[in-house]
């Protein structure tokens, strides 16, 4: 009989996730650069960054990505989740990946229908897993938003690289590096960190020092959203619990 409870609990909780494409996203503010840079400390021999401006009169976004990928473990997906990383550092931490349209991760991202996929699978859209070596690259994104406040809005996210096992080698936060034409004042010479990427980030207003990452947590993104809805069940069940 609890088996029966579940089950139809279970299916009413499915219901309520009913995947929809991603809308185009306009008006994304043409003054703003977010950055996540891979701290220079990464235990794996990952290095890089992801940084996001707007689009072409603030249609969609301009994702550019520069990474070097360990020799061993590839090939590499990245993706944007949707929580940053915490104090530990620990790339666990950033949940599942940034899907408001609750896209899931299956069927795979189709690079002939990007509406339907997770806004956050950029490897996924790029429609290629990186190889070992240096990677840089450029996506022009029609879903990705730098709206504070919008479902897909990404500059309080992260970026995550996994190797092909799905192990999370490493992950760094956005952050704003470029705003409202503070222009020539900091940050604008460090646009193209090259080779040691030296310096530490020290570009950034008052966020040079961020946790160092060390990613050791194995768990997927699929493992992420399954303990996700595992909780959220148990939370319903609790709710029907009571109601009995
Ligand atoms: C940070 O995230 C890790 C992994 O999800 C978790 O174990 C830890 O409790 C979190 N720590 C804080 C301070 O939120
Ligand atoms: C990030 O911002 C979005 C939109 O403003 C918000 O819905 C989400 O809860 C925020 N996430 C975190 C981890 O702060
Ligand atoms: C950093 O930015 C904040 C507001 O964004 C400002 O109040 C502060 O003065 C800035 N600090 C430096 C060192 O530029
Ligand atoms: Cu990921």
């Amino acid at each position: 009989m609890r088996s029966t409870l579940m089950l139809a609990v279970a299916s009413a909780l499915v219901a309520t996730t009913v995947a929809s494409d991603a809308p185009k996203v306009t008006g994304n503010p043409t003054d703003v650069t977010y950055k996540a840079q891979i701290a220079d400390d990464n235990k794996n021999g990952v290095s890089g960054f992801v940084e996001i401006a707007a689009g072409p009169q603030g249609n969609g976004a301009d994702i550019k990505y520069q990474f070097n990928l360990p020799a061993e473990g590839g090939p590499f997906t990245f993706h944007i989740h949707e929580n940053p990383v915490n104090a530990t550092g620990l790339c666990a931490s950033t949940g599942a990946h940034l899907d408001p349209y609750n896209a899931g991760e299956k069927p795979a991202c189709d690079t002939t229908n990007l509406a339907a996929c997770q806004v956050g699978d950029l490897s996924g859209k790029i429609g290629d897993k990186l190889p070992s070596g240096g990677n840089t690259g450029e996506l022009d994104d029609a879903f990705t938003s730098l709206v504070v406040g919008a479902p897909a809005f990404i500059g309080n996210r992260s970026i995550v690289v996994h190797a092909s096992d799905k192990t999370r080698i490493a992950c760094a936060n956005f952050e704003l590096v470029n705003s409202n034409g503070g222009g020539a004042g900091s940050g604008g010479g460090s646009a193209s960190p090259t080779g040691g990427a030296g310096g530490g980030g020290s570009a950034t207003n008052g966020t040079a020092t961020r946790p160092s990452v060390t990613p050791t947590a194995t768990h997927t993104g699929a493992a992420a959203v399954v303990s996700g809805s595992v909780l959220g069940f148990l939370g319903v069940l609790a709710v029907g619990a009571a109601l009995l």
